[in-house]
């Protein structure tokens, strides 16, 4: 249908001609991309390699079982599975395999930086079990005393680490000791630090955690989807019945041949640069914005928050859609203790993983925070501001060049 290629050539060119700025996001490798949109769709493969329901499986085995060593490879644990189709399967599987419809968890709540599937109440999440939240420090750090102290008092059965809009390091070792103290699964979602893990810019949660979820397609710059981590045995089983025939069907072949080849990717030596580089280029755009007089979190990773309502007098969804008539592209989220509503909210989320990729360097976070700052505060019109965006995406690569 010719209407869909039309549309996607505009979004190719929103992407190309845009900054990028969630933090969730990511731009993939042609070879990613030649993989997720490949014949590989076309097989049915219910199963694990070796033991499909389906004949014709031989090419398809080879492919799943490269992602998967490649991943165990990446990660340094013994046992994956690179089915779930996206990071809420994953993390659906990986609660199911461990946990009893009912019983508790302990998590960091959406609007502190969890997820939806942190047991958000409009989420399955907290419908299948019993939620409990720890909460972060007046500077925005987990308060990790606070989280002994319940985890303590309400002894659950899964202590869930891993985080959305989340800026600092995660100390999974203290975690960890806590969830063995109580007799607690220690879960860790990494989704969004991922990549950061693999190229060494955040501590591993191995050994600490029992069970490993993550997404692929964030800092770790794979085609979008789900993977789930352990190094037990018993527990890799379990998952693995969870997710088929527990919760899935056929496996998307297509896209664990991408996942295969971003785990590939991300074992190169060049993906360690660019992780450092997205942390320096994060933590540059924070000190500029706090330099400049805004109210921004500071961060360790691949994001932070700004406060756009006490640094420019907006809410984060003004921001948000201010912003987008710049082409810089960024998400209202919820700062910690925020006193408006989550479609409301008081900040943004800006994260710098995509820009990275097509090649943005330290100058260049720093021209998008002044930007960013220029534009919300008035001193420069959206002409003004969108002169200043051009010129900065001509200094990147196109999105569809590696
Ligand atoms: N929706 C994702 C994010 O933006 O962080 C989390 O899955």
């Amino acid at each position: 249908m010719k209407k869909l290629f039309e549309l996607v050539e505009l979004e190719k060119k929103r992407q190309n001609e845009g900054l990028e700025l969630i933090a969730s996001e990511n731009f993939t490798s042609e070879k990613v991309r030649k993989l997720a949109g490949s014949i590989l769709t076309n097989k049915y493969a219910e199963g694990y390699p070796g033991k499909r329901y389906y004949g014709g499986c031989h090419y398809i085995d080879e492919i799943e079982q490269t992602a998967i060593d490649l991943l165990k490879e990446l990660f340094g644990v013994n046992y994956a599975n690179v089915q779930p189709h996206s990071g809420s399967s994953a993390n659906m599987i990986a609660y199911a395999s461990v946990l009893n419809l009912g019983d508790k968890i302990l998590t960091l709540s959406l609007n502190e930086g969890g997820h939806l599937t942190h047991g958000s109440p409009v989420n399955f999440s907290s419908k299948h079990y019993d939620v409990y939240h720890y909460g972060l420090k007046d500077d925005g750090t987990i308060d990790y005393e606070a989280l002994r102290e319940k985890a303590l008092e309400i002894k659950p059965k899964l202590i869930l680490a891993g985080f959305s809009a989340y800026p600092y390091i995660i100390d999974f070792a203290t975690i960890g000791s806590i969830a063995k103290e109580v007799g607690a699964y220690f879960m860790v979602d990494m989704a969004h630090i991922a990549g950061l893990i693999a190229g060494g810019a955040h501590p591993s949660p191995f050994p600490y955690a029992d069970i490993v979820t993550s997404t692929t397609h964030k800092t770790l710059r794979g085609p979008r989807g789900g993977i789930i981590l352990t190094n037990s045995e018993e527990i890799i089983k379990k998952v693995n019945f969870m997710c088929f025939p527990g919760m899935q069907g056929g496996p998307l072949e297509n896209i664990i041949g991408a996942k295969a080849q971003s785990f590939y990717e991300a074992l190169q030596p060049e993906f360690k640069k660019y992780i450092a580089q997205v942390v320096e280029n994060t933590k540059t755009a924070s000190e500029t914005f706090i330099k400049l007089g805004a109210e921004a979190s500071k961060t360790e990773t691949h994001l932070f928050l700004l406060n756009t309502k006490k640094s420019y007098g907006i809410t984060g969804k003004d921001a948000e859609a201010l912003l987008e008539t710049i082409k810089i592209t960024t998400n209202k989220n919820m700062l910690p203790k925020d006193d408006e509503r989550p479609n409301t909210t008081s900040g943004i989320r800006l994260g710098f993983a995509a820009v990275t990729t097509r090649g943005m360097t330290k100058e260049g976070a720093i021209e998008t925070a002044k930007i960013i700052h220029d534009f919300l505060s008035k001193r420069i019109n959206a002409t003004e501001a969108n002169k200043r965006v051009d010129n900065l995406v001509s200094t990147l690569r196109a999105i569809d060049s590696f």
